[in-house]
């Protein structure tokens, strides 16, 4: 029987490219036989996405769970997770930009599927996968980023942020939703056992803003901190 998901795709002023989206994920449940719904967390998006989702859920395997302002990424995550169908036995994570490539979700479901994994993250840091149309400095970031986790856990593209997990591989874990890596987050603490990397390459959003800023920098390296303490002190930390 095929693997029943909740995908997650935080949205903040995605109007843009919202329904393209949500039509090609349709397509691919479709098209791969695969059970898949896809949970779309708006925050209010003064350019009404979550209006455009609302409209859609009638027809395509999409709901919305609405939130009253901007509360932030990775809460969206945990937030559409605690939304997702009771029975769906994985949960997973997307962006609303066409950055994460529809086409690998497939491979990821079948990884888990297999039994052999508990985790699927797609990935631009191993051979296949790649970013296109990045500004250099952006690229420099983001693997010097991916470096600085790297002694916390094997996988190569921490901060991917396209991701699905086994439901009970979250169990009792408690996820720090500060700033933008919830993929992180369950990269170093989820109990998933075996990981799969899926290689695919990156696309700069088209359409929309750029969120990404100092303050996420600053963030993600105060997340960083946190993980590593939890793991050098574990008897200083609660969770
Ligand atoms: N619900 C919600 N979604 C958010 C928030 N911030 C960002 N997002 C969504 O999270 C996803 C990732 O955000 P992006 O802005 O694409 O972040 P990024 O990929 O690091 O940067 P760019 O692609 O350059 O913009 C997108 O689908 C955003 O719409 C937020 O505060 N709340
Ligand atoms: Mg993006």
């Amino acid at each position: 029987m095929a693997l029943k998901f909740s995908i997650v795709i935080p949205t903040y002023n995605e109007a843009g490219g919202i329904e393209r989206l949500l039509r090609g994920l349709a397509e691919i449940f479709a098209s791969n036989g695969l059970d898949g719904e896809a949970i779309v967390v708006d925050d209010n998006s003064p350019d009404g996405t979550g209006a455009i989702v609302d409209r859609l859920m009638a027809e395509l395997p999409v709901r919305c769970l609405h939130r009253p302002g901007k509360l932030g990424l990775s809460s969206g995550v945990i937030d559409g997770w605690a939304y997702a169908r009771p029975d769906s036995q994985a949960l997973g994570a997307m962006d609303a930009d066409f950055s994460h490539d529809l086409r690998i979700l497939p491979q990821m479901v079948a990884a888990l599927e297999s039994g052999q994994y508990g985790l699927a993250v797609g990935s631009r840091y191993i051979p296949g996968g790649g970013i296109n149309n990045w500004p250099k400095r952006r690229i420099v970031i983001s693997k010097v980023a991916c470096l600085l986790a790297r002694p916390l856990t094997g996988i190569a593209d921490v901060t991917s942020g396209y991701f699905l997990v086994r439901r009970e591989a979250l169990d009792g874990v408690q996820l720090d939703p500060i700033g933008f890596k919830i993929g992180l987050e369950v990269i170093a603490k989820a109990h998933y056992g075996k990981a799969l990397e899926v290689p695919y390459v990156f696309t700069d959003r088209v359409v929309g803003e750029s969120k990404l800023n100092q303050r996420e920098i600053y963030n993600y390296l105060k997340q960083l901190r946190k993980l590593y303490v939890a793991r050098l002190f574990p008897q200083t930390v609660k969770s």
